[in-house]
C-alpha cells in the first residue's frame, strides 16, 4: 500500500514538472490569427471578367462603352461550384479592372453593370458571387484597381476620396470578405495624370469595414506579391518582409518578394497570384492554351509547396461561365492532387527526437503526426539545431516530404537537411533546403527508406514544427519544370560547361544522365566557374549524386547562396553504370540535360 501511494506521488511530481513547461515564446513577427487562417486556405481563385472579356483586351482603355459589357448566360454558382469541386476555398473577383468599370452598381460611378445591357442595368455580379460563395461555404475576396482609367477625377485630389466610396460600397454592402486584392499598378488616367494614393487612408478604409479582411498589395500588408505571375514562390520563403509602417515601401525588390526578408518588421506572406492562361481575360483564341497538367502541378509544388498561398485565375468567359476546357483542367489537377496525398506515408511511424521541451509529452515529437493544427513538437529554448527521426512500420518508397512549421508563433527555420535510411541500413541525405513555414514540400528522388530523419541546422529559435508527412507522386515525375536550366551546353572533352551568355547570378545547377542503355552517369563530381572560360575557380570539393545509379532522374544541385558567374563546369571524377544501363569496357557518361539554374 505504502509502494503504491510512493508511487502515486512520484507520477503527480512527474506530471506537475511536465505540465508546467511554457509553451516557446513567439518569435519574431509573428501572423494575426486571421493571417494563419487566410494561409490555411492554401488554393483559392482568382476571376477577371470584364469589358476586357469582351473586347479581347488584357489592360480596358477605360473608353469602352458600358454596351458591351453583357453577358449571355452568367452564372457565379457555376463559378461556385467548379471552385468547390476544385478544392479552391475562396474567390475573389475583379470588381474593378484597370478601365474602372464597375461589376456593381457602385453610386459614385457612371460606368459600371447599371449603365449596360446587362439584366436591362439592374445586374449585380458582386451581389450574385457573394451569395454563390455562402452557399456553397467559400470565401468572397474583391479586386479592386485604385488606377482607374475611367474616373473623371483619377490624377486629382478628390479621386482617393472617390476610391475610399467605392471601397466602402463594395466591401459595405456584400456580408463577409476574406481578402481585399489591391493591385499598386499605376498609370496615367482619362486627363494624362497619374494618382498618388493614400494606402494609409485606403488600408484604413478596408479594415474600418471589414476587420478580419487581409489586404493583398506588394507590401502587405495582410499579404504580399510573389514577385512574378508565373506561379512560383521562392525555393527560400520567408513570411517577413520589410515594409515602412504605411506600408509603402521601402521598395522590394522582385527578388525580396520572391524569397521574403528574414527576420523582416512585419509579418506578409507571399500570395502566388498566376492564371490558368496566359493572360489574365477570357479570350477564345486561347482556350488551346490552358495550362497543362503537368504545369499546373509544377506551380502547386511551387506555390503551395513553398509556404506561398496559390490564388489561380480562372477567368469567366463572354457567357459568364467558366469555360469547359478551363473546368476540366481544374478538375484534372484535382483528381492528381488526391491521389498524391492521398495517403500519408509516414503514417503508423514512430517518431523520436533529440530533444523535448521539458520533457513533456504536451512537445512530443510524435505530436509532428498528429492532424490537430494546434498540437506540435517544440524543444528547449536554447536548442536551435537538432534532429528527429520517424521511424516507419515498415520500408516504404516516397518521392514528397512534407513539414510544417507552427507559424502562430513565428518562422524559424533557415536550413535543414533531410537523411533515409535504406534497407541494408545506411543513411543518405536526399534533400538540403533553407526555409519550411507554413507548408513546405520537399522533392527528393524516390526512396525506399525505413526511417527518415530531419535535421534542422539552423533556426532563429528552437524550432516549433507541427506537421510531417510523406508522399509518393506518380503523376508529376519526369517533367521537373522547376529544373529547366538555363544557358547554352557545350560538351568538352571530359567536362561539361554551361554557357548564360553573360555574368548571371545562378543558384545552382541540373544535370540528368542520358538512360538509352549504353552511358553510364555522373556519380562524383567538382564544379567550377569562371568569368571569361579561361580561367577557372573550383567552387566544390569532390561531391557525390546521391542515389544516382539506382536511380539515375534528374538532379538539381543548388547552392547554398547565389553564385555569380557566366560558365559552370561540370567535372566528372566516376562516371558509372546506371541501373538500366548494360555495362561497358571505357564507361563514358550521357547527358539528356545540363545547365544553370537561376
Ligand atoms: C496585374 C494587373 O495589371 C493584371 O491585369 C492582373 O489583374 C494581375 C492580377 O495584376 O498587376
Amino acid at each position: 500500500m505504502r509502494k503504491h501511494i510512493l508511487q502515486t506521488a512520484l507520477l503527480s511530481l512527474a506530471f506537475l514538472s511536465t505540465s508546467c513547461v511554457q509553451e516557446p515564446a513567439p518569435f519574431g513577427v509573428t501572423p494575426t490569427k486571421a493571417q494563419v487562417e487566410w494561409q490555411k486556405n492554401e488554393y483559392t481563385m482568382f476571376v477577371h471578367f470584364g469589358p476586357n472579356t469582351f473586347t479581347g483586351a488584357e489592360w480596358g482603355s477605360g473608353q469602352e462603352k458600358a454596351e458591351i459589357f453583357n453577358p449571355t448566360a452568367l452564372d457565379c454558382r457555376q463559378w461556385a461550384s467548379v471552385a468547390k469541386a476544385a478544392g479552391m476555398k475562396g474567390i475573389i473577383l475583379t470588381a474593378k479592372h484597370h478601365d474602372g468599370f464597375c461589376l456593381w452598381p457602385n453610386p459614385v460611378s457612371r460606368h459600371t453593370v447599371a449603365q449596360s445591357p446587362w439584366k436591362d442595368g439592374k445586374g449585380d455580379v458582386l451581389k450574385e458571387l457573394s451569395e454563390a460563395c455562402g452557399e456553397h461555404d467559400l470565401g468572397f475576396g474583391i479586386y479592386i484597381s485604385p488606377w482607374d482609367r475611367n474616373d473623371p477625377h483619377y490624377g486629382t485630389d478628390e479621386y482617393n476620396d472617390v476610391f475610399v466610396q467605392t471601397l466602402e460600397h463594395a466591401l459595405g454592402s456584400y456580408g463577409h470578405v476574406f481578402e481585399q486584392w489591391f493591385d499598386r499598378a499605376c498609370g496615367e488616367g482619362p486627363n494624362g495624370k497619374q494618382q498618388v494614393y493614400d494606402w494609409p487612408l485606403f488600408n484604413s478604409t478596408v479594415l474600418k469595414m471589414q476587420p478580419d479582411a487581409i489586404i493583398f498589395s506588394d507590401y502587405g500588408p495582410g499579404c504580399r506579391w510573389v514577385g512574378n505571375e508565373s506561379g512560383s514562390a521562392g525555393r527560400t520563403c520567408w513570411s517577413t518582409i520589410n515594409v515602412n509602417d504605411d506600408f509603402t515601401g521601402p521598395p522590394l525588390s522582385l527578388k525580396d518578394l520572391n524569397v521574403g526578408i528574414k527576420g523582416g518588421n512585419t509579418w506578409a506572406a507571399a500570395e502566388t497570384d498566376v492564371s490558368i492562361r496566359p493572360g489574365w481575360f477570357w479570350r477564345e483564341s486561347e482556350n488551346s492554351k490552358v495550362k497543362s497538367l503537368q504545369h499546373l502541378l509544377k506551380i502547386y509544388y511551387e506555390s503551395v509547396g513553398r509556404n506561398s498561398l496559390l490564388l489561380l485565375n480562372v477567368p469567366a468567359d463572354s457567357r459568364g461561365l467558366i469555360h469547359e476546357v478551363d473546368s476540366l483542367r481544374l478538375m484534372e489537377l484535382r483528381a492528381a492532387l488526391d491521389e498524391i496525398f492521398a495517403e500519408d506515408l509516414s503514417e503508423g511511424a514512430k517518431v523520436e527526437a533529440d530533444n523535448v521541451r521539458g520533457g513533456a509529452g504536451r512537445f512530443k515529437a510524435q505530436n509532428l503526426l498528429s492532424d490537430d493544427y494546434d498540437k506540435y513538437w517544440a524543444v528547449d529554448d536554447d536548442v536551435t539545431a537538432v534532429s528527429f527521426i520517424i521511424r516507419l512500420p515498415e520500408a516504404r518508397t516516397f518521392n514528397r516530404v512534407q513539414l510544417q512549421e507552427y507559424i502562430p508563433l513565428g518562422q524559424r527555420v533557415s536550413a535543414f537537411t533531410i537523411d533515409a535510411l535504406s534497407e541494408d541500413g545506411t543513411w543518405q541525405t536526399i534533400a538540403r533546403e533553407t526555409t519550411i513555414g507554413y507548408k513546405r514540400i520537399v522533392h527528393v528522388p524516390t526512396t525506399t527508406a525505413t526511417a527518415v530523419r530531419v535535421n534542422i541546422e539552423e533556426s532563429g529559435a528552437c524550432p516549433v514544427l507541427n506537421g510531417f508527412a510523406l508522399f509518393m507522386d506518380n503523376i508529376y515525375t519526369s517533367l521537373e519544370m522547376s529544373n529547366v536550366p538555363s544557358g547554352e551546353m557545350k560538351p568538352a572533352s571530359e567536362a561539361l560547361i554551361a554557357d548564360m551568355g553573360e555574368i548571371t547570378p545562378i543558384r545552382g545547377f541540373v544535370y540528368a544522365p542520358k538512360i538509352n542503355g549504353e552511358d553510364g552517369v555522373i556519380v562524383d563530381y567538382k564544379v567550377e566557374i569562371s568569368d571569361d572560360g579561361s580561367s577557372w575557380t573550383a567552387i566544390s570539393p569532390i561531391i557525390t549524386f546521391n542515389n544516382i545509379v539506382n536511380n539515375p532522374i534528374s538532379q538539381e544541385i543548388t547552392f547554398s547562396r547565389y553564385v555569380e558567374t557566366r560558365y559552370l563546369k561540370l567535372i566528372p571524377v566516376r562516371v558509372l553504370e546506371a541501373a538500366g544501363n548494360a555495362s561497358s569496357e571505357s564507361l563514358t557518361y550521357g547527358v539528356s540535360t545540363f545547365g544553370c539554374i537561376q
